[in-house]
């Protein structure tokens, strides 16, 4: 009798056990949801080497490039803003280009909509890109920093491979003045450097 009523015991706590666990990992996957490994890149395209060497180009107009400064001024209501993952004129894989510079700073006007184009030539490694309000240093596990402005998110995209580069789109809406930074949530990239800063302007004044 009392033996059955200890495996009745035992029964119940494992199931108590299971229930809480789920329930951890449940909630676990709402805050870090889109970490889940097996939600990885569903929704990315490819584009070419030919298309992905366009992606280092600046347009004529619409974006002031300082190289002494490492930024890059973003003008309009609404941008968009090309960031390829371990470009390769960078010194290692922890890395983001936009326009051939490395980690540049990037400058919008508030409430600017921004259009992240964000491409993977990394050949290695998965790499996302997401807007938050901590700034460096930033601890090895940084999938769990949250996002500064609503869905200011890009999903992880997988590694490139033969000429096929994943690229990613999404967009956000910089609807506070302040500095930010964009960085890499995949473990230990930001902490290797893979981030650089946003700065969201409050006036019509440029930074000239
Ligand atoms: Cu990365």
């Amino acid at each position: 009798m009392i033996q059955k009523r200890s495996i009745k015991t035992l029964a119940a706590g494992i199931i108590f056990a299971a229930a809480g666990f789920g329930i951890l990992i449940y909630t676990f996957g709402i805050t870090s949801g889109r970490f889940d490994y097996e939600h990885y890149g569903r929704n990315f395209a490819t584009i070419n080497e030919n298309a992905l060497d366009k992606m280092y180009m600046p347009p004529k107009t619409d974006v002031k490039i300082n190289k002494s400064r490492n930024s890059i001024e973003f003008y309009g209501q609404s941008v968009s803003i090309p960031i390829i993952a371990s470009p390769k004129n960078a010194a290692d894989m922890y890395a983001f280009g936009i326009y051939g510079l490395i980690n540049p700073t990037i400058i919008v006007r508030k409430n600017t909509k921004i259009t992240i184009r964000f491409v993977n030539e990394d050949d290695d490694m998965y790499h996302n890109v997401a807007v938050v309000n901590d700034r460096p240093p930033y601890p090895y596990m940084s999938m769990m920093i949250g996002e500064a402005f609503e869905n200011s998110f890009v999903s992880p995209v997988p590694e490139a491979s033969g000429n096929k580069y994943p690229v990613i789109s999404n967009s956000f809406t910089a609807s506070r003045a302040g500095t930010f930074y964009y960085i890499c949530q995949i473990m230990g990239h930001a902490s290797r450097g893979m981030y650089g800063k946003l700065v969201v302007l409050d006036n019509l004044k440029g930074t000239k």
